[in-house]
């Protein structure tokens, strides 16, 4: 039988990665599922929704650091890069980037060609100068850039503490991956969230409107959706948790009850209380910061905060 076809007319045949993690995922213990299965369509939706969320103080703390450190930048960058950005999305940082430093060419890798298509355009109607070639990939693995920026030096852009995402082991396997696609004379201008108090920490993490609540359970809708899954979504709750031996925030789906459910044909129980591990987002002090990029193969040159702290902005060549 032919599947019926999602809201955006996209036939909704599951990705065989995506079936391949959660199944795996729910089979070990601790039980996981990677992070980058959030977004689908509805989970970018409400990653954009919690960005604008007063507890979510990255995204928009992030912006103002960018908006303040413009001719600095500029001037340690120098003319003529190519600007490549790591898991573009829909960012709203990249404007901000492009118009201060004004490269020749932008390349934005994304793993969902649909929406680098989309958002490529956009970017290409307010900056009708700029060269823009959009480069779906998935940028944990070595990449080989498109032949017209071969003669610039590259600007890596990762921005938003997407590397938070990673254990530290993948994170120096990613910088370094990044130091080879990247090349000669490469620089890289990453953010990342700072270590601080879990007063702050937790309620970025669980809001108050419940709308970070919603994006970790629409994981198990999307399961629900994609893998033919049976998950009874409201016997669910989200917790954020402060890992503080790790300095991270994992964020969980707890069984409220013994449940059983099937996906995918498969079946599996759950114990109440019994959680499974959805998401880290790890912390990093400057020093951690920096030893993370050397660990990396980079060469910190300049870093950034906010005036309270809690958000980094760091400068490396390769
Ligand atoms: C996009 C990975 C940076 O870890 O802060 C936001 C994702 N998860 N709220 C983060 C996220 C829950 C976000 N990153």
């Amino acid at each position: 039988m032919l599947k019926p076809e999602a809201e955006d007319g996209q036939a909704s045949l599951a990705d065989p990665q995506f079936r391949a993690d959660v199944l795996a995922g729910l089979e070990r213990r601790p039980r996981a599922i990677p992070a980058r299965w959030f977004y689908d369509r509805r989970g970018s939706e409400l990653f954009e929704a919690i960005t604008d969320l007063p507890e979510y103080y990255p995204t928009r703390t992030e912006i103002a650091i960018l908006e303040r450190i413009c001719p600095d930048l500029a001037a340690l960058t120098g003319k003529g890069r190519a600007v490549v950005e790591f898991g573009s999305g829909s960012s709203t940082k990249t404007p901000v980037l492009l118009r201060c430093i004004a490269p020749a060419a932008y390349v934005p890798i994304d793993i969902s060609g649909e929406f680098l298509r989309q958002s490529s355009k956009t970017l290409s109607a307010a900056f009708p100068e700029l060269l823009v070639l959009p480069f779906e990939a998935d940028f944990m693995r070595p990449l080989a850039l498109p032949r017209a920026i071969a003669d610039q030096p590259k600007l890596g852009f990762f921005p938003g503490s997407t590397i938070g995402n990673m254990t530290p082991l993948m994170a120096t396997d990613l910088l370094r991956a990044m130091r080879a696609s990247l090349g000669e004379g490469a620089m890289l201008l990453i953010g990342m969230d700072r270590i601080k108090s879990p007063d702050i920490l937790l309620p970025a993490y669980d809001d108050a409107a419940g709308v970070t609540a919603a994006f970790n359970l629409n994981l198990l809708e999307r399961i629900n959706r994609e893998l033919d899954g049976d998950v009874p979504v409201d016997r669910f709750r989200h917790v954020a948790r402060w890992n503080d031996d790790r300095a991270r925030i994992e964020m969980h789906l707890e069984a409220q009850e013994d449940l059983s459910f099937t996906v995918a044909g498969r079946p599996f129980a759950i114990a109440a209380g019994e959680t499974i591990h959805t998401e880290n987002s790890h912390k990093y002090g400057a020093r951690d910061a920096r030893i993370l990029l050397r660990a990396g193969g980079w060469t910190p040159v300049a870093e950034w905060t906010d005036p309270d702290g809690n958000f980094g902005v760091y400068l490396a060549e390769a």
